[in-house]
C-alpha cells in the first residue's frame, strides 16, 4: 500500500489563494484524488504529520479530514488511520421521468439534506418574468441550495417559483416538490436543457471541487396540468457523478 505523503506541500496550499486553510487543504486532497495522484486505499499520514508538513494547526487538519470523510473522499478505520476512499459510483438518471431530487435519492436508499444559500421573496429578472409568464409586479420565491446525498455534495440548484404558487418561501422544508404538492401545484411535465460547463471558482468551492472541474448545467422549466409554468430551475450537477440516460425509439416504424 502506498503512502500519500507527497501530496502535502505547503507550496500547493499557498497556491490556492484566500480560502480558509481547512478548505484549501480539502481541495488539495480532492484534487490529488481526481488527478489520480493517490488511489483508493493509499494511506494518508496522521493529523500531526500533516499539520507539521504544512505548518498548519492540527485543528485545521482535523476539520478538513472530517469533512472529506463525510464526503467519502477519505475513510477512517478505527485505530488504524485514514485512507483514500472508494471512488463514488456514477448515478444513472433517466431523462424521461419527472422526479424531485429528494424522491430520486430516496429511491436509491440515500438520505438527502441541503445547505440553504438563499431562500427569499423578490422581484423576477426580466428573463425570469418572461420564462415564467408572470404578470407585471408579480413576485417570485427563490431557493438556492447545495444538494447533498448521504452528506456528499451533488448539485447546486437555483429554483424560482411564482409567489402565486408558494406564498411563503420559508414554508419550504426539505423538498420543494413536496411543498408544491401540498398546495396542489405539483408539476406534471417539464422541459430540460443540458449542457457541459467548467465550474467557476464559487460554484466549484461549494461543490468541493477544483475550479474548472466539469459539470452539467441543467435548466428545467416545469408545468402544471393546465399548461402554466410553475418552476424555473438552473442547476449544476457534478460531472463525474451523473449519467443522464435517455431511451430512444424508432420514429416512423421502418
Ligand atoms: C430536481 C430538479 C429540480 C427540482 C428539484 C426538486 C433536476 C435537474 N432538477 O433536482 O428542478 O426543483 O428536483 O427537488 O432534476 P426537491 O423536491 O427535493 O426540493
Amino acid at each position: 500500500m502506498r503512502n500519500a505523503r507527497n501530496i502535502f506541500s505547503r507550496a500547493r496550499l499557498e497556491a490556492d489563494g484566500s480560502a480558509p486553510l481547512y478548505a484549501r487543504l480539502k481541495r488539495l486532497v480532492s484534487e490529488a484524488v481526481l488527478a489520480g495522484e493517490v488511489l483508493e486505499g493509499d494511506a494518508i499520514p496522521g493529523e500531526r504529520d500533516v499539520a507539521s508538513m504544512l505548518d498548519v494547526s492540527r485543528v485545521t487538519v482535523r476539520k478538513a479530514f472530517a469533512e472529506l470523510v463525510v464526503e467519502g473522499v477519505l475513510t477512517q478505520r478505527h485505530g488504524s488511520g485514514t485512507y483514500v476512499g472508494q471512488p463514488r459510483k456514477r448515478m444513472e438518471q433517466p431523462l424521461s421521468r419527472l422526479t424531485s431530487f429528494t424522491e430520486d435519492m430516496r429511491s436509491r436508499g440515500l438520505s438527502t439534506n441541503a445547505d440553504w444559500i438563499d431562500r427569499s421573496l423578490g422581484l423576477p429578472s426580466p428573463e425570469e418574468a418572461l420564462k415564467l409568464a408572470l404578470s407585471p409586479g408579480e413576485k417570485v420565491c427563490r431557493f438556492h441550495r447545495l444538494r447533498r446525498a448521504d452528506g456528499y455534495p451533488m448539485a447546486l440548484e437555483k429554483a424560482v417559483i411564482p409567489q402565486s404558487y408558494l406564498p411563503d418561501p420559508m414554508a419550504v422544508g426539505d423538498s420543494l416538490y413536496n411543498a408544491l404538492k401540498e398546495r396542489g401545484h405539483k408539476p406534471v411535465r417539464a422541459l430540460q436543457r443540458l449542457h457541459a460547463v467548467a465550474l467557476q471558482q464559487p460554484e466549484a468551492r461549494l461543490l468541493g471541487l477544483p475550479t474548472g472541474s466539469p459539470a452539467l448545467s441543467i435548466e428545467r422549466i416545469a408545468y402544471l396540468a393546465d399548461g402554466s409554468v410553475v418552476e424555473l430551475t438552473r442547476s449544476q450537477y457534478r460531472g463525474e457523478s451523473y449519467d443522464f440516460v435517455a431511451e430512444l425509439r424508432l420514429v416512423g416504424g421502418e
